[in-house]
This record gives C-alpha cells, sequence and structure tokens, in this order.
C-alpha cells in the first residue's frame, strides 16, 4: 500500500491522501515552505542582535539564537547565528550541538574556550577582541568569561537548526530523572552526591 502510494506519488507527483491522513501522514522535518508569491523581506530578517541578552542568572550568560524559528528563510539553508554574553565570570556551560559546527568571534572581552575531542582531549584556548575559534560539530564544548568586564561573541553554526543539549541539564535534570543507579555506577560516586547534583538542576 505504501510503495503504491510512493508509485502514485512518482507518477502523479502528489499522494493520494491527504497529509490529514493518519495511515499516510507526512511528518515534516523541516518547516513547511511558505508561497513563493507570499515572500517578503521580513521573511529574511531579524533586527535587535544589537541588544545585550541579560546574563543575572546563575550561570552569568545569555544566549540569543537567531535559527528557523526566528528568521523562515532560513529554512533548509544550513545557517544560523547567536549573539552570547557574558557577565565577568559567566560561563556557557558543557553543551553539545547535534547538527553544526560552530564557529565564533569575540566582539569584546576575554573568553576561555574549549572542547573535548573524539579521543578524551581537552583542546583549549584564551580569545581576546577579534579572535575566532571553531567548535567541531557534535563535540562537548564551553566558553568563560575570565576578564573582570562583559563580554560578547558571535557565533555561526551550519544549521538553520543547530540544537543545543546542554550536558548538566540532560544528565542531571531530565524530565524523568535518569534513575539514581545508573549515575551512581557512570561516576563512580554515592547516591547522595548525585542526589544533590540532582536537586541543583
Ligand atoms: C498569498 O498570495 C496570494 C496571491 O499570490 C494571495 O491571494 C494570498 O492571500 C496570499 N496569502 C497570504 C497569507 O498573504
Ligand atoms: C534580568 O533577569 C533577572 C532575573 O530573571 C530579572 O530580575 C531582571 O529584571 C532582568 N533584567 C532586565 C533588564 O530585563
Ligand atoms: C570578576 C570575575 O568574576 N572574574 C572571574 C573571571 O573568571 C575567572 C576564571 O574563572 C575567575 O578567576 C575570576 O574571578
Amino acid at each position: 500500500m505504501a510503495s503504491y502510494s510512493v508509485l502514485l506519488f512518482r507518477l502523479t507527483g502528489r499522494y493520494l491522501f491527504s497529509p490529514s491522513s493518519t495511515l499516510f501522514a507526512v511528518f515534516l522535518c523541516g518547516f513547511p515552505c511558505k508561497n513563493p508569491k507570499n515572500v517578503t523581506g521580513d521573511d529574511f530578517f531579524f533586527s535587535g542582535l544589537d541588544i545585550p541578552g541579560n546574563t543575572s542568572n546563575t550561570l552569568g550568560s545569555s544566549i540569543i539564537i537567531v535559527d528557523v524559528k526566528v528568521i523562515l528563510g532560513l529554512n533548509l539553508l544550513g545557517i544560523s547565528l547567536e549573539r552570547i554574553d557574558f557577565a565577568p565570570g559567566g560561563v556557557n556551560p558543557p553543551h553539545i550541538h547535534p547538527r553544526a559546527t560552530e564557529i565564533l568571534l569575540v566582539l569584546e572581552g576575554t573568553l576561555l574556550v574549549g572542547f573535548i575531542t573524539s579521543n578524551n582531549k581537552l583542546i583549549v584556548k584564551v580569545l581576546v577582541k577579534g579572535d575566532v575559534f571553531v567548535f567541531p560539530k557534535g563535540l562537548i564544548h564551553f566558553q568563560i568569561n575570565i576578564s573582570v568586564s562583559v563580554a560578547i561573541a558571535i557565533t555561526a553554526l551550519n544549521s538553520e537548526k543547530p540544537g543545543s543539549i546542554v550536558i548538566g541539564d540532560s544528565i542531571f535534570g531530565s524530565h524523568l530523572p535518569i534513575p539514581v543507579d545508573v549515575l551512581t555506577k557512570a561516576f563512580n560516586v554515592d547516591a547522595d552526591i548525585i542526589e544533590k547534583i540532582q536537586s541543583k538542576f
């Protein structure tokens, strides 16, 4: 039945069943395309990246993401942008982007940045204004402001929907927590330490 439907699609360019049919429902990973006749400049536009993010939080950092949810015209184009603000000592904690390599430009301040290779080697670098650094796709990476003044970075990512998985949030703060037994064995510590960390997320 499914192959008949696909054959019909090849022959006629359309599916026999409407997308609302549960049997042949089509689930899009990207976003549906707008009618090209209705596209305007605003579909490729965002304003406000000159405004600093609010870093009054426990991490002392803020990320403004300009991805396909913000600029619909990015759909399928494989690129997005972020502005990251850091208070003195502020941290963008260890995280990965499952779908993107990231290239970071420091606009202001001094950052210590790093990523961990698949061989478990830490690669670090201190960056100042004008410096550029690359975080390869899928690797755990972080940034910390090591100066007494604020820092600002712009990053570009080669996905319109790079995704972000914050390691601590995932491991210790998942909805439906990972069983403590899994974490005590994984980190080789007692349950009370795991429970203490879990309580922070
Ligand atoms: C899109 O453009 C068509 C004409 O090309 C127009 O009839 C229609 O109302 C437009 N739709 C929207 C949502 O603006
Ligand atoms: C920044 O965030 C803090 C904590 O959520 C809030 O109290 C404060 O009003 C915010 N500042 C601005 C300028 O929005
Ligand atoms: C002012 C301030 O918080 N400075 C901190 C910047 O980051 C370095 C490294 O973590 C800290 O040692 C400083 O105290």
